[in-house]
Formats: structure tokens, C-alpha cells, sequence
């Protein structure tokens, strides 16, 4: 049977500060990415850093899929679609929330962070939220850029999680 510890890639690129990641092959992996058009700049930072992180794991340009929806509030439907055609091993969903004067930030935080987790409970198929919730745009930038670019991570979370579900499936 696979295993972790036998496969030969050894990455250790995560954010600073950020969990650490064990040795991940994503050679035999298929990711989808879902990305939002709001916030695009920041949004392709983030989508940049987690193309990254699947590349150095081994995982082929052909085996990432990438699919553009409006806004966060889109993510969770998507990503149910993606997961129930059966095309891929884990999916990254990638938006940015930035808090205004109303209280959308927080009915649309809610309502995406727990629309992706059950996405991902219900069809098994592993949904990394991968949203920044930020009070300023300053906060954005500081983690979608250079060495704190959270996309790296979640591009690494998708790898293990697509692993853990090829073993367990
Ligand atoms: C409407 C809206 C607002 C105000 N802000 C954001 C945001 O910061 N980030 C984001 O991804 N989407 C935003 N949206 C759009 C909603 O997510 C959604 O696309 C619309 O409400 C339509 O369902």
C-alpha cells in the first residue's frame, strides 16, 4: 500500500509560521482550483503560489483544473459541481473577503466557510478553504505575497488531503 514516508518528494516550502508539511509525491494527483473574480489581483497571487506548491510536489500541469466563478459566495457551488463529476482527488477554493461597513463580510464568510466544509463531508472529495477573511487590505497583501503567500499552503493541504483520500478510497 502507498505511504507517506516512502514517497520520494520532500518539500518544505510552507509559510513561515504555518504548519509543517510531511513528504508529499502529488505526481498521481488531480487538483481543481476555483477562483473568484472579486479581488482578481490578489486572488492570481494567491492561485500563483498554490500553482507553486503543486508543481514542487510533482503534480502535472495536466492534472490541475482551473475554474473561474463571480465572487466567494460562488465558491461552494462550484465546487460541489467539480467534486461530483469525479474528475478530481482534492479541490482549492481561492477568494478574498475583505470586511466593509456592512455586515455582508460576515453572512458571506459564514456562509462559504461552512458551504465548503460540507462540499467536502458530503461528496468526499477534500475542499481546502482557501479564502482570505481580512479587515484591510493591507492584510491581503501580507498574506498573498512573497514568502507569507498563503496559496503555497493551501496547495500543499490540497496534496495531502488528495493522498489521504486515494489511500482511503
Ligand atoms: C457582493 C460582494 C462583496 C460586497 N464583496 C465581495 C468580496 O469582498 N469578495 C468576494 O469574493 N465577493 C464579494 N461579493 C460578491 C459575492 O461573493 C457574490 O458573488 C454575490 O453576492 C452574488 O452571489
Amino acid at each position: 500500500s502507498k505511504s507517506f514516508s516512502r514517497s520520494p518528494v520532500v518539500r518544505r516550502m510552507a509559510v513561515e509560521g504555518a504548519v509543517d508539511f510531511p513528504t508529499l509525491d502529488g505526481s498521481k494527483a488531480r487538483i481543481g482550483i476555483i477562483k473568484t473574480r472579486w479581488n482578481k489581483e490578489d486572488v492570481s497571487n494567491l492561485v500563483d503560489g498554490c500553482k507553486k506548491a503543486l508543481k514542487d510536489t510533482g503534480v502535472e500541469d495536466a492534472n490541475v483544473f482551473e475554474t473561474e466563478v463571480p465572487g466567494a459566495f460562488e465558491l461552494p457551488y462550484a465546487a460541489r459541481l467539480l467534486a461530483l463529476s469525479g474528475t478530481v482527488d482534492a479541490i482549492v477554493c481561492v477568494g478574498v473577503l475583505v470586511k466593509g461597513d456592512t455586515m455582508h463580510f460576515e453572512y458571506i464568510s459564514e456562509a462559504v466557510s461552512s458551504g465548503i466544509m460540507n462540499v467536502g463531508l458530503q461528496t468526499a472529495c477534500p475542499c481546502v478553504f482557501g479564502v482570505l477573511t481580512c479587515n484591510t487590505e493591507e492584510q491581503v497583501k501580507k498574506r498573498s505575497t512573497g514568502k507569507h503567500n498563503h496559496g503555497k499552503d493551501w496547495g500543499l493541504t490540497a496534496v495531502e488531503m488528495a493522498l489521504l483520500r486515494q489511500e482511503a478510497l
